[in-house]
Order: structure tokens, then sequence, then C-alpha cells
């Protein structure tokens, strides 16, 4: 290789490292209340232990850039927290419009694993039927980049509920009920990502999550 076309090459991927950097990719973070949502978008501004979150977010919040750094790889994202009481589902609706989401994460918890709490299933059910349809509430029409690429399904909580679980996360049952859904999903071409987090505790898992729905999907 001739030094001009090495240095070339070195050019190019300093300028795209740098793209991707300024480049922010819009993520969507939706999920039922308490599911984690609000320690999530801590967890991607600081990396690290989060505080305890007490207080319920309140409608929509503006969206922030959140650079995302792993093994050498670096992206921004920008992310709106927003609460999850059903209130403010429709709230779900105008971020994942406005902003244009490229990337869906509904995040849930264990809370459906003893059999008597539906409130994750319902919830799921809502942004899977606005993502699939054709058309917006109000009926207009969507365009092909008002879907997003890929939308997780990460089950927040891990340090709770999945102690010694080692094998393929998609397997687990906590997915179970969703599966329709992802099926759904599936068929309208939009890949599903399943995967375990403690968006409390453990800040790579986060990261390299982001990573893979970027990088993969
Ligand atoms: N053990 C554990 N607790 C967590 C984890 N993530 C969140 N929590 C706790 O779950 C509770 C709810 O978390 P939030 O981040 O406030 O949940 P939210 O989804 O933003 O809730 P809303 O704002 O009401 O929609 C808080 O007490 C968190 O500390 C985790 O990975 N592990
Ligand atoms: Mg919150």
């Amino acid at each position: 290789m001739s030094v001009v076309a090495g240095f070339a090459i070195v050019v190019t991927e300093a300028v795209f490292s740098l793209w991707k950097k300024v480049h922010a990719i819009n993520f969507g973070i939706y999920g039922v209340s308490k599911a984690g949502k609000t320690t999530l978008h801590h967890q991607l501004r600081t990396r690290g232990e989060v505080p305890n979150i007490s207080k319920r977010t309140v409608g929509l919040h503006r969206a922030t850039r959140k650079l995302v750094k792993i093994d050498g790889d670096a992206h921004t994202l920008k992310t709106a927290d927003v609460g999850g009481e059903s209130k403010y589902w429709n709230e779900w609706m105008k971020d994942l419009r406005k902003r244009k989401v490229k990337y869906v994460i509904f995040l849930l918890d264990n809370r459906h694993l003893n059999g008597n709490n539906m409130e994750q299933q319902i919830a799921w059910k809502f942004l899977v039927d606005l993502i699939c349809k054709d058309k917006w509430p109000g009926g207009k029409k969507k365009k092909s980049n008002d879907y997003p690429l890929a939308v997780g399904l990460w089950a927040n909580k891990a340090d709770l509920w999945a102690k010694g679980f080692s094998k393929d996360p998609r397997k687990h049952e906590i997915f179970d009920p969703f599966r329709y859904g992802m099926s759904l999903l599936n068929d309208k071409g939009i890949p599903t990502h399943q995967y375990i987090i403690s968006a409390k505790t453990d800040s790579e898992m986060v990261y390299r999550g982001i990573m893979t729905m970027i990088n993969d999907y």
C-alpha cells in the first residue's frame, strides 16, 4: 500500500469516528412505571452505580445526548425520559413520531413472573400496535423512515431475578408473554433484540447492549 493510500485510510477512519460521535442516533426508551427507565438514563449519562430513584417521571422530558463508549467503539445517542404510567403512553407515541426513533427499547422487569401482574403485557401490546400500524393515530400514513430499525426487549433488574442464569438470554421465560408481539414486529420486517440487564448495577451490560443494537441491526 502506498503512503498516500495509507494516509487516506487513516484520515477516513478518523473522520468516520468523529462523525459517529457528533451524529446522534435517536433511541426511544419506554416501559411501565418503575421498570427502570430513569435509572437507565442515569446509567447512560454517568456510567457507574446510579442512585435509587424514588420519584416517578412526569410526562415527556426533552431529549438529550449521551456518549456511549465500549471496546474502542463510540456512538452518541439521543434519548428522552418519559413516564411509564398509562396516562403517559400517548407521550411515547409523540416521542417515537417526532424524533423518528431508530431504535426502541421496551424496558421490563420481573413483575409478571408471579403470574398476576399484566401491566407490562398491556403496555407491550400498545407499543407493538403503534409500531406495526401503517398509519399514525389521526390517520396520517407512515413513511418508511417512521418505522424503527429494531426493537429491543430488555429485561431489567437482573440482579434481583437472573442470578445463575448463563444460557442464551433470548430463551429466558421472562420474555415468554412478549413473544407474540415480537413475531408481529418480525412479520413487519422489524427485528427484535432480547437482552438482560441491570440498569442500576451493571453499566457494561447496558453499553454493550446499545452497541449491539447499533452495530447488528
Ligand atoms: N435492583 C434493581 N433495582 C432497579 C434497577 N433498575 C431500577 N431499579 C429500581 O426500580 C425503581 C424504579 O426505577 P425508575 O428508574 O424510577 O423507573 P421508571 O421506569 O423511570 O419509572 P417511571 O418514572 O414511573 O416511569 C427504583 O427504585 C430503582 O432504583 C436494577 O437494575 N436493579
Ligand atoms: Mg422515570
